[in-house]
């Protein structure tokens, strides 16, 4: 049996799902014609235009390759090489020969533990095809694997809340309160980071209706006033008309504190709702009125810090305090140095306005930061491709790879506990692309020199795949046949293989059948189901699901005619934590206390002074009020892309063409631009003591004095390969972003605390290389 997808040609177009929306795929002797964004979609993302020159890209890994010297010997090979060594295309079966026998070897001198597979990243939509199960699955059945933990997303504040109000994906993601209810009853939408229409392109696994715009606007229309807070203007949408205030980057705690005391010290704070479904408020005060430091947490104290006039903070929670008021914090604000600190601090100012429970009041984390957060739909919990058990105890903080790369053996504390990081020989990576995600890249490069044996199946040649010593050329989800439904979103869709294998790839499916054959445990993985029948298998198990949830979903064959299938959405309005307002004895938090927790004496008790007992202003390592600021002095954000998911089609149109020669843009503020001589268009380096990279100048009014924007994403193409000092010519913000944890508790990634300095640059244009294939060397005859 080869569990491979067998490629039926068909004429007529076909569905397929993205992150990033619902398509209608049409196609011609093998090759993608057309790419049209599902009918009912009424805001289908820019995205899509990426597509079609992306699949059919020269850089696609068309056959498995493998680092030339490591073809020769994989143990003498220089692991200093990687990234820099040209690469020898062999067989399949060579390939797989050759993973399975590296496996096995690391496996026998030191364990399943020393084979990392966290394998982070979001690869491509699909229940079966999902790249971290299939991985996961694989290194299970081996016998298991040092995985990660947490997300890039939101590990910050998805550590901290089970402590202080509850476990972060139902209270944020499955019942945040639904936009009808927001419409309805809010007054007031105040907003950290914004909501930026660019991020709710985006839903995990996948979008039917891009639907944001439409509520905000519905929103505004109902009479609800909206406030930007941010360093950026344009993360309100337009259609919000809000007021923008504009703190420096990581100055969020201190306008918070601020607001804060505002609200007790004017008895705008309700006492009742504190008292009842609260604790440790009386614990906290004493730090807000500076009786434990000496500062006060004042307007004026805040006003120095974060850039706001102190008339502006106290307008503000007098405002706060008049309606009912949302209080909305976005994920970039908790990917910061002490990053769990706004997060804490925006639950307890929903707190002390006493309107958590209520429709349209309390707090929400994440809206706008995906298309689902607010979407009124039931939540299905859909089945996936089963991962199996993991006996390997102790995953790692996902951001903190780079650190377990280079310091095997060393002490760290996550979360209350203290930890010892593995010594990692094997790396396998599959669907996430590191050389996008992690900040600093330098320190990257050399975590990648670390281990004796890197495999990577991908369907590009990122930077990740350049920085292996075997690469498998998967599919990408054109090329196969899986079915996108998730939980935040109504629309599933059948995905149909619109065009066959690019090259001889292969699905991750059937590399991982091929190598697990190899070691012995093929039954283990398959159960003997080709991917179509796991795909009929995933269906069946879904549609018990929504059986459970007492949704009727059609049969296989009905879904696969009609391409997708739209459930019904949720009549009655959602409201976050309606049920322990309501009763707080019959419905407690699952807390410590059942209350929310202004105060833990479990985070208290650890001790850590990087996030004591309650929030507090803690500034961070980089910042504007930090000394690196007197020689860095503008703070870089290196938000999402508005052209790309991530790293992802980063060489297709839409990208391609928001670049300034060849360089992605990087927009400045106007006055910053004119005092370094900087004009628009014009080629520019940003650098700082970890690295640098080339982009291209845009200037703007609407991004606040002192910051810089550089979205991440673009390939990492460093002008000397291999070389962690090496300069980024592409314009990659991760070679200057800081790689630390926001703090014990979270050790989330920081890439929003960075400082650099920028400057026109005037030398010849080095080339972009990354949108070009690597170097083959041919191989030789045997
Ligand atoms: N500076 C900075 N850095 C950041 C962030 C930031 O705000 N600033 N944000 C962070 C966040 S929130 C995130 S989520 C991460 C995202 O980081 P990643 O998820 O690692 O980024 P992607 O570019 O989506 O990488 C997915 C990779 O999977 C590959 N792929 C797609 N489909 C398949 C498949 O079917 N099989 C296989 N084998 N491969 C496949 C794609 O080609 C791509 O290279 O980045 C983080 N990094
Ligand atoms: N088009 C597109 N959409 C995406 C993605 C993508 O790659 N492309 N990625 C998706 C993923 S994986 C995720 S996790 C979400 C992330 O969603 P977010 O974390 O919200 O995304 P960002 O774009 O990093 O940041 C949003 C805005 O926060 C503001 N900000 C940054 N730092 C601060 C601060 O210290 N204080 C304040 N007040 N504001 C600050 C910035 O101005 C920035 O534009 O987006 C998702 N949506
Ligand atoms: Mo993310």
């Amino acid at each position: 049996m080869f569990p491979q997808y067998a490629w039926k040609n068909m004429t007529e177009p076909r569905h397929t799902a993205t992150h990033w929306g619902t398509y209608k795929v049409a196609c011609e002797n093998g090759r993608l014609t057309s790419v049209t964004p599902f009918a009912d979609d009424p805001d289908p993302s820019d995205l899509g235009g990426n597509m079609l020159d992306a699949i059919h890209h020269e850089t696609r890994i068309r056959r498995p390759a493998v680092r030339e010297s490591f073809l020769k010997d994989p143990t003498r090979s220089d692991p200093r090489a990687r990234g820099a060594e040209p690469f020898v295309e062999i067989p399949w079966d060579e390939a797989l020969d050759l993973a399975a026998a590296e496996l096995k070897r690391v496996r026998g001198s030191y364990g399943n533990e020393a084979i990392f597979g966290g394998s982070y990243g979001w690869a491509s939509a699909g229940r079966f095809h999902h790249a971290q199960s299939q991985v996961h699955r694989f290194l299970n059945g081996f016998g298991g694997y040092t995985a990660s933990t947490d997300t890039y997303s939101y590990a910050a504040v998805s550590a901290l809340m089970p402590h202080i109000v509850g476990p972060f994906s139902k209270l944020v993601l499955d019942e945040a309160t639904s936009w009808d209810a927001v419409a309805d009853h809010a007054d007031l939408i105040v907003m950290f980071g914004g909501m930026s229409l660019k991020n709710a392109d985006i839903n995990a696994g996948g979008v039917g209706r891009h639907t944001l715009k439409e509520w905000l606007g519905k929103i505004r229309a109902s009479g609800t006033d909206f406030i930007n807070i941010s360093p950026i203007r344009t993360d309100a949408p337009d259609v919000c008309e809000a007021d923008w205030i504009a703190p420096h980057p990581n100055s969020d705690t201190a306008l918070m504190l601020a607001l804060a005391y505002v609200l007790h010290t004017e008895g705008l704070a309700d006492r009742a709702f504190l008292e009842r479904y609260t604790t440790g408020y009386d614990r906290f005060l004493p730090y807000l009125l500076g009786q434990v430091d000496g500062v006060p947490k004042t307007p004026d104290w805040a006003a120095s810090l974060c850039g706001i006039p102190a008339q502006t903070i106290t307008d503000l929670a007098r405002r706060m305090a008049q309606g009912r008021t949302m209080i909305t914090v976005a994920w970039a604000l908790q990917r910061a140095d002490h990053g769990e600190q706004p997060c804490w601090m925006a639950i307890v100012l929903a707190a002390m306005l006493g309107q958590i429970g209520l429709p349209g009041g309390g707090f929400g984390v994440g809206y706008g930061c995906a298309n689902g957060v607010g979407n009124p739909t039931h939540a299905i919990r859909f089945p996936a491709f089963p991962q199996g058990k993991n006996p390997i105890p102790d995953p790692i903080p996902v951001a903190r790879i780079s650190d377990a790369l280079l310091s095997p053996g060393q002490p760290y504390r996550f979360n209350g506990q203290d930890r010892t990081y593995p010594d990692l020989r094997l790396v396998y990576w599959t669907g996430g692309n590191p050389f996008h995600h992690q900040m600093d890249l330098g320190k990257l490069v050399r975590g990648f020199q670390q281990p004796e044996t890197i495999i990577v199946n991908e369907v590009w040649w990122t930077a990740t795949a350049r920085h292996a010593d075997i690469v498998f050329p998967a599919t990408s989800s054109f090329e196969r046949r899986d079915i996108s439904m998730v939980r935040w979103d109504p629309l599933i869709t059948h995905m149909d293989a619109a065009i066959p294998p690019q090259g001889d790839a292969r699905d991750d499916y059937a590399i991982f059948a091929g190598l697990a054959e190899r070691l012995g445990f093929a039954d283990t993985f398959t159960e003997g189901r080709s991917a179509d029948e796991w795909v009929s298998h995933i269906w069946e198990n879904a549609q018990q699901a929504g059986e459970t949830a007492g949704i009727a979903l059609p049969d296989l064959a009905d879904l696969a005619r009609d391409g997708t299938h739209a459930r019904p959405i949720s009549e009655t309005p959602c409201v976050l934590l309606a049920d322990f307002r309501a009763d707080p004895k019959t419905h407690p938090l699952s807390t410590p206390s059942g209350k929310i927790e202004i105060f833990s004496d479990v985070i208290a008790g650890w001790g850590d002074p990087d996030c004591p007992g309650h929030p507090v202003w803690l500034g961070s390592y980089e910042w504007r009020g930090s000394k690196a600021a007197e020689i860095y002095p503008l703070h870089l954000i290196s938000n999402q892309p508005k052209t790309r998911l991530h790293s992802q089609m980063d060489c297709g149109a839409t990208s391609v063409a928001s670049k300034i020669k060849g360089r992605e843009p990087a927009t400045l503020n106007t006055a910053d631009a004119a005092a370094r001589g900087i004009k628009a268009g014009d080629v520019i380096k940003l650098f700082n003591a970890r690295g640098s990279c080339l982009a291209g100048a845009e200037l703007s009014d609407d991004i606040k004095l002192g910051v810089i924007q550089l979205s991440t994403g673009a390939w990492y193409d460093p002008e000397t390969p291999g070389d962690p000092q090496a300069m980024c010519v592409h314009g990659n913000p991760n070679v200057l972003t800081r790689d630390a944890g926001t703090s014990t508790l979270g050790q989330g990634p920081t890439a929003h605390s960075t400082l650099v300095e920028v400057a026109r640059f005037d030398e010849p244009l080095p080339p972009i290389t990354v949108f070009s294939p690597p170097e083959f060397v041919p191989t030789e005859p045997k």
